[in-house]
């Protein structure tokens, strides 16, 4: 099934005069996804160039005309589900379902932002004067970059670029090099249901090439998701050129389980939260802390089910959690973890990993620690889980906000009381009551507090904050 890497540079599909790249399956090495030349320097300036050039004409494409694309393009998303889920599957290694899901959920972005048409285009004020009133609308940014991680293949690259197109921006898409073939499904879809050309431009590339992507002139506004060193320097150098940036980073998520937990309902949860995606998701599990009482027999229930987690090949319908993406993913998971316990953490409990030769496995697993150790701290992106137990409420809320991250958080309980505790005291942009810490509707705003985010929310209507700026009208009609 290998398809020939090509990149989309003002309407068309050409190859890039970068490097060769191969991209092969995480769960099997010896599948070839994609191979062919990354784009190099050339294709960066003709991208930036066209998507400059398009600016202004897609600007002024009535929002209904951007809309309309937008929801054909969603259609192609849909009609493919099942052939890009598994194409998603082989490329990325989530599972069949995961990857199925993911498409669907592209299709449902793209649906929602194109509904922005049919919403206010912005608000008019009174004005202290006669005769006139005072309008606040939006307008676009200009040729937006947008920057997107290995784990969402298609749904990031969704959530950032088609609320970019709807509110008039063009944008130069650098998507991770190791999921390549869906940044093309994705952009293919997009370039098929009609889309300008220029309007989108899709470079596969390296960092190099990706740095100077960030550095262009032509970029006006850069929207990022991936790794808290990466989003900083970006920030950085967009900050030193004045243009405003939207970056999505690390995450250390806790689910607190509270002595009055529904623990049948918390198990399930916290399977979901700390195993989908292999732990590979900004928003996972990877912190757990147990009220003192409920403790011994939430890690029991716990330990069967992570001892009994079908880990395997991503495709097979009856496997739970395919591999880490990559070989050096694989190394970090796996040696964070052997220090953790020559640093005197237990292991509580810890899955196997089936028939499986050539992938980047490693097997789900459970860490309980007393103190403030590394597997604590650190963000590790895999399907590692690292416990502490907590005397009380107040105990177990303040082990969730220890840290410098604040994306996500899931409590257990069946109080209102504590629930309302928790969304007032835990300092995270997203807070789950009885559900696991990962996923996002399209409607709500999405980002992290302290060192989880900076700059706009995604998603939702607070998309439009970062991808327009606000535009005040003084409207006279004439004399007063
Ligand atoms: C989700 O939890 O379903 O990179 C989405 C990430 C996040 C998206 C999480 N930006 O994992």
């Amino acid at each position: 099934m290998t398809v020939e890497l090509k990149q989309l540079i003002n309407g068309e599909w050409v190859a890039g005069s970068g490097r060769a790249h191969a991209v092969h399956s995480p769960a099997d090495t010896t599948v070839l996804v994609a191979a062919g030349p990354l784009a190099g320097p050339e294709q960066l300036t003709a991208a930036t160039e066209s998507a400059h050039r398009a600016a202004r004409g897609w600007a002024s494409t009535p929002m209904h005309e951007r809309a309309a694309i937008l929801s054909a393009a969603a259609s192609i998303v849909d009609d493919h589900a099942q052939s890009w889920g598994a194409e998603l599957t082989v490329e990325e290694g989530k599972t069949l379902v995961e990857g199925i899901g993911e498409v669907r959920r592209a299709a449902q972005i793209l649906r929602y932002c194109a509904g922005a048409a049919d919403r206010d285009a912005g608000t008019v004020y009174h004005s202290p004067r006669r005769g006139e009133q005072i309008l606040v609308t939006r307008k676009p940014v200009g040729v937006v970059a947008a920057i997107t991680p290995f784990n969402f293949p298609i749904a990031i690259p969704a959530w950032k670029i088609a609320p970019a197109l709807i509110y008039g921006n063009t944008v130069v898409w650098k998507p991770a090099a190791a999921v390549p073939l869906l940044a093309m499904r994705l952009a293919s879809a997009l370039h098929d249901a009609g889309l300008p050309a220029g309007v989108l431009n899709l470079l596969v590339a390296d960092s190099a090439v990706g740095g100077g992507l960030v550095d262009d002139p032509r970029i006006d506004a850069i929207t990022f998701t991936g790794s808290t060193r990466v989003g900083r320097a970006i920030a950085a150098s967009a900050a030193a050129r004045g243009i405003p940036v939207q970056a999505e980073m690390g995450g250390k998520n806790a689910a607190v389980v509270l002595a009055d937990a529904d623990l049948d309902l918390a198990v399930d949860q916290v399977m979901a939260g700390a195993f989908r995606s292999t732990g590979q998701k900004c928003t996972a599990t990877s912190r757990l802390v147990l009220a003192e009482s409920i403790a011994d027999d939430f890690t029991q229930r716990l330990a069967k089910r992570v001892e009994a987690l079908v880990v395997g090949d991503p495709s097979s319908s009856s496997v739970e959690m395919g591999p880490l993406i990559d070989a050096k993913s694989l190394a970090y998971v796996t040696d964070s973890t052997s220090k953790a316990i020559a640093a005197g953490a237990r292991m509580v409990a810890q899955g196997s990993v089936g028939d499986v030769a050539s992938g980047h496995f490693f097997a789900p697993t459970v860490l309980e620690i007393d103190g403030d150790d590394d597997i604590w701290r650190d963000e590790l992106f895999g399907p590692v889980l690292a416990v502490r137990r907590a005397a009380d409420v107040g105990e177990a809320f303040a082990l969730a906000n220890d840290g410098e991250y604040g994306l996500s958080v899931a409590v257990f309980t069946r109080d209102l009381e504590t629930a309302m505790r928790a969304s007032a005291e835990l300092e995270t942009g997203i807070v789950h009551i009885n559900s696991e810490s990962a996923g996002a509707d399209p409607h709500v705003p999405f980002g992290g507090a302290k060192r989880s985010g900076y700059g706009p929310s995604e998603q939702g209507e607070a998309s439009r904050e970062f991808f327009t700026h606000a535009c005040t009208t003084y409207l006279r009609g004439g004399a007063l």
